[in-house]
């Protein structure tokens, strides 16, 4: 058989990209990726030579401990360069795109000197859906590329449609720290950039999760929110789940929480209810757009879950625990003794003794965690048990549900369904969370984070709000009802709701709701329930469901703040609906 010269692409402007990158970082060599197990395992191989991965005693599946300083999003150091500060808005932070990419090219000079440039291509979405989208990772983190080949279709397939002359987004990544040849090279001066108008993404300094797998929340959600804007569509942070009632009526509902409030355990809850059954469509990011009959459609452009370790048990999450079987990576989580991992919650018995996630002796009472808080596991969709027979259909599911939800101790109720599309845009709007480790800094402090989109919508949130009313107002839409729930209520004694299992208790009532079943009482802050299926609980229904009326007047100084903070771009519509509110409770 001939041997045929290798020629890596036909598309002409992947290879004057991918020319002009190597130009710029200087690699010793250049690998395109053609997503075989063999090339996995090659790298992985890499890796455990690197000193980056240990094998772990569970098939396939490797630990790897990361810089101590870079273990989550660096959202201060995340950048939305649009031509006008305008158009990146308050929530962003702005910067000059030529400026910016002056300073890039500074850094990206001669980076991979003496490292192997990676080109990943990959597709977000299934590969020849309408709604997916290509991208194209060049990389010298083979950490970056075997976690890419989980969370993506990446490989041969994304290459043949880039042949094809495809667009792609290029996404240009470097580890940084030129010469630094430890087991998990980083740079202190990290930056992740994004070119909303060129739809570029340059990522320097990093090789964590979201700094790193560009496919994810840099182009998922940060380029494809504009992307969505201009095309009449939604780019949103929601997992999407299939919920099926006793009866056998389906229900697709997509929801929008922060990082690390639950939305992997939501997307693969297992119901407490007899008869009730969730399945998972995608569980952190959802791209929807309307069919020929006006109904939303969401897909899951992920292949892959990247889930919050520290939690995940046989309590919380069995489902993921199964799915982690084999063939995973996990980063940041304890090692055990024979050889496996372990994290906070994994099991109620802590292991006596255990490596932690920097590398050092851990024994329970040693007052430290194990697992870094925001430890991840890195695993392909499909090993979850509960992944539905539909999840990669390229037409995607039609959305019955949104629901917004975040982690609140006090005054929103466990849950309520929205007057109408503009009542629960507001409600989207108004979102807030009490912080957790997914990002960098402060803990446990309420801060707003609309439709959970405040790190990842690439343009002016006043925008966004308004993109979201503009796709109410569509012609012949049959729009999803809207909800907003809490899981994360408290008094003094401990958390009001259960959670995990028995949030399918609410669900039913989104699904019976959906039927025009399910009875609402109608309040200024919305639609509550007027009863729940809460049988075999002992819960106070009450302070779970009760209009907190000085609590609201309360929060709505603060939603005012916060919209003011957002400047003139703020829809009127938002603003009337938080004067309804405040008249709605003064009268009472
Ligand atoms: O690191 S990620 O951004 O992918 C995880 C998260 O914060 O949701
Ligand atoms: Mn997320």
């Amino acid at each position: 058989m001939a041997i045929e010269p290798f020629t890596p692409s036909a598309n002409a402007s992947l290879l004057t990209w991918v020319g002009d990158a190597v130009s710029l970082c200087e690699p010793d060599d250049v690998h395109w990726c053609d997503g075989s197990t063999e090339e996995y395992e090659h790298l992985c191989g890499l890796l455990v030579d690197a000193g980056t991965f240990e094998p772990l005693a569970r098939p396939n599946s490797y630990l790897a401990r990361s810089h101590p300083g870079d273990v989550a999003r660096v959202e201060d150091r995340t950048f939305i360069c649009s031509r006008s500060p305008r158009d990146a808005g308050p929530t962003n932070n702005w910067r000059d795109p030529a400026e910016m990419r002056t300073s890039l090219e500074e850094r990206f000079a001669g980076v991979m000197r003496g490292r192997t440039m990676y080109v990943v291509p990959f597709s977000m979405g299934p590969l020849g859906s309408p709604a997916s989208r290509l991208g194209v990772q060049v990389t010298d983190s083979p950490y970056a590329v075997v976690s890419m080949r989980w969370m993506t279709r990446m490989g041969t397939p994304a290459l043949e449609a880039l042949d094809a002359g495809a667009d792609f987004v290029p996404c240009l990544h470097s580890i940084g720290a030129p010469g630094d040849t430890s087991p998990w090279p980083c740079d202190e001066d990290k930056c992740i950039v994004h070119f909303p108008e060129t739809r570029e993404i340059w990522s320097y300094g990093s090789g964590y999760g979201g700094n790193a797998l560009l496919g994810k929340k840099c182009l998922a959600l940060r380029i494809a929110s504009v992307m969505a804007r201009d095309e009449g569509w939604l780019a949103e942070h929601m997992l999407i789940l299939k919920l099926t009632s006793p009866e056998g009526t389906v229900k697709y509902l997509a929801a929008a929480f922060p990082s690390a409030c639950g939305k992997t355990n939501l997307a693969m809850l297992a119901p407490t209810l007899p008869g009730w059954r969730v399945e998972t469509i995608g569980d952190d990011i959802a791209w929807m757009r309307f069919d020929d009959e006006g109904r939303l459609r969401a897909i899951n452009p992920e292949a892959g879950l990247f889930g919050v370790a520290p939690g995940t048990g046989t309590a919380t999450n069995p489902n993921a625990l199964a799915a982690l079987a084999g063939n995973a990576i996990f980063t940041n989580c304890a090692r055990t003794d024979d050889g496996d991992v372990w994290w906070e919650g994994m099991t109620i018995e802590p292991p006596a003794h255990a490596i932690d996630w920097r590398g050092e002796h851990w024994t329970p009472g040693s007052g430290r965690p194990a697992a870094h808080p925001n430890a991840r596991f890195t695993v392909a969709s499909a090993q979850a048990p509960t992944m539905a027979a539909e999840w990669e259909d390229p037409a995607g599911v039609p959305i019955d549900a949104i629901v917004f939800g975040g982690r609140r101790s006090t005054v929103v109720p466990l849950v309520q369904e929205a007057h109408d599309w503009e009542h629960g845009v507001f409600l989207g709007s108004i979102m807030g969370s009490e912080t957790t480790a997914a990002a960098a800094g402060e803990r446990g402090r309420l801060r707003r984070d609309p439709f959970a989109m405040l790190p990842f919508c690439g343009y002016d949130m006043g925008d966004y709000f308004a993109h979201w009313l503009r796709i109410g107002r569509r012609e012949g839409a049959h729009l999803p009802r809207i909800f907003s729930v809490n899981w994360f209520r408290k008094s003094e004694s401990g958390w009001l709701w259960p959670g995990f299992g028995d949030n399918v208790r609410v669900l039913e009532w989104i699904h019976r709701r959906c039927d025009g079943a399910a009875l609402a009482v109608d309040t200024p802050i919305g639609l509550l329930p007027t009863s729940l299926n809460v049988d075999g609980l002992s819960v106070d229904l009450d302070a779970l469901l009760r209009v907190d009326r000085d609590g609201w007047l309360g929060e709505i100084e603060l939603i005012r703040d916060f919209y003011a903070s957002l400047g003139d771009t703020l829809p009127t519509e938002l603003q009337r609906q938080l004067d309804t509110l405040r008249k709605g409770l003064r009268c009472r």
